[in-house]
């Protein structure tokens, strides 16, 4: 359908523009990073190139290994040369919303060891303020037992209302790769994204937030007739 062939083309378009030769590229998370590794295992086949791949979660462990790439992780690669990965909103600015697929955490460390950390996404992703088109909130990772105090202290501070992300085909509520929960915050307006996210940030028991602000170099956006357009 339109939404799949448009990440298709902002995860083609990205993989070919930003890897080459000898380098170490960070995996994301999500069902956009999918295309983007299909795209890196058939150039490193056809062009026989030498990467390296560090996962940012279990699932994009899992899509490294069933490719056959190279699988590496951040004791052996601290620094990345580029990274890739989706984004639940991007805004004007490119601050990012992510966490929709529950790896936030790990996405930003991977990300924050990357020269370069590219956005791939399709166009329902593209807006210019934050919550015009992503309706579920700001994920954020939080250690299970503070998650009530940690839920309160939020809509003290912003208002608006915080969930304990549920599973669903898993009785109670999510687990991270990191075992903790995730809590979704649904805020009520615009906010100064980068003030929202050190506030939170220094709640005892949070562990990271999906806001991704002045992270992304790059954000490519698979539009409804197939084009791609890119933001910087
Ligand atoms: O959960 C995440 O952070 C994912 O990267 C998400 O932001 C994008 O997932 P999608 O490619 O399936 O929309």
């Amino acid at each position: 359908n339109m939404a799949e062939e448009a990440k298709k083309q902002a995860a083609y378009t990205a993989v070919d523009n930003h890897v080459q030769n000898n380098q170490v590229v960070g995996i994301g998370s999500g069902s956009t990073i999918v295309y983007a590794v299909d795209r890196l295992a058939e150039r490193v086949r056809q062009e026989k190139l030498n990467i390296i791949c560090v996962p940012t979660s279990f699932q994009a462990r899992q899509l490294i290994l069933k490719h056959g790439l190279m699988l590496s992780d951040l004791d052996r690669h601290p620094e990345l040369d580029v990274a890739i990965d989706g984004a639940d909103e991007v805004d004007a600015d490119l601050t990012l919303i992510k966490g929709g697929g529950g790896c936030l955490t790990q996405e930003k460390i991977v990300a924050g060891c990357a020269r370069h950390f590219v956005v791939i996404a399709d166009y329902r992703k593209d807006s210019k303020v934050m919550g015009e088109q992503w309706k579920k909130g700001v994920p954020i990772e939080v250690v299970p037992m503070a998650h009530v105090p940690v839920s309160r202290k939020i809509v003290q501070l912003f208002g608006g209302e915080v969930n304990l992300r549920m599973g669903v085909s898993k009785a109670g509520p999510v687990v991270t790769d990191n075992s903790n929960f995730i809590l979704d915050w649904k805020f009520e307006r615009v906010h100064s994204w980068k003030d929202v996210h050190q506030a939170i940030k220094m709640i005892p028991g949070v562990v990271e937030t999906g806001l991704f602000v002045g992270m992304a170099e790059r954000a490519y956006f698979g539009m409804e007739d197939g084009r791609v357009q890119v933001r910087e």
